[in-house]
């Protein structure tokens, strides 16, 4: 029986995927790179510098760690721009009524984001305290695809990772899910998240039905 629910932030409670779109986009016209929402598929749910040697082996740029750094945090600060403006009515349809129906069942919640500005979002949305348990991905070594994120938050639960559904809307982070022995729910589109156990379009199809059948797997 499934004992908890450990979300991925950027893309399946709100819609910060977009913002990091446009913080990367912006950054590689700068660069002369070109850089479609293609290839930013790649991108989601890989950290901040990972993303951006991405970016640079894309348009095959070398640059100096220096450099790397100071690009990384300006792509940061055009981010931040963008989060400034959110507000609780950002948090994606159909999240808070599923919490209520996951702490209703008994269900456990945790938040797996690679990203190091979660908790600001959060703070953003009003759901600071939504969580029984949120990593912090200061203190995770190894990023999506690596597991660690999402076994660090089933162990802080205290529950076995086979009792976990992993919810995710980035490629990287359905292999890490899957890699922690998690069942793996995708947010998006399937060709995409071809790994995941299901794919869904939002976290809004999460109907009682679906639910149900998801807590008695
Ligand atoms: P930051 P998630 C990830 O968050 C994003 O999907 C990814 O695009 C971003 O590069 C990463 O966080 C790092 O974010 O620059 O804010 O530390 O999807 O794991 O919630
Ligand atoms: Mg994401």
């Amino acid at each position: 029986m499934i004992q908890a629910f450990v979300f991925d932030l950027d893309g399946v409670l709100t819609d910060t995927a977009e913002y990091h779109f446009l913080a990367w986009q912006q950054l590689a016209t700068q660069l002369g790179i070109d850089f479609s929402r293609e290839d930013n598929e790649l991108l989601k749910g890989v950290d901040r510098m990972g993303s951006l040697e991405l970016i640079l082996k894309l348009g095959k740029v070398q640059l100096s760690q220096d450099e790397k750094l100071k690009l990384a945090a300006q792509k940061n600060t055009d981010y931040l721009k963008l989060v400034e403006s959110m507000s609780p009515a950002d948090l994606f349809p159909g999240v808070l009524p599923l919490f209520s129906s996951l702490k209703a069942a008994g269900i456990k919640t945790a938040l797996a984001s690679a990203s190091k500005n979660a908790a600001l979002v959060l703070q953003k949305l009003g759901i600071p305290d939504l969580f029984d348990y949120v990593a912090d991905s200061n203190f995770i070594q190894n990023g999506k695809p690596d597991p660690e994120i999402f076994l660090t938050c089933a162990k802080a639960l205290g529950i076995a990772p086979e009792r976990c559904i992993g919810v995710e809307d980035a490629p990287a982070g359905v292999t890490a899910i899957k890699a922690a022995g998690m069942y793996a729910l995708g947010i998006g589109e399937a060709r995409a998240l071809a790994q995941a156990d299901l794919v869904i379009p939002a976290v809004s199809a999460i109907n009682q039905p679906l639910l149900t059948r998801l807590l008695t797997m």
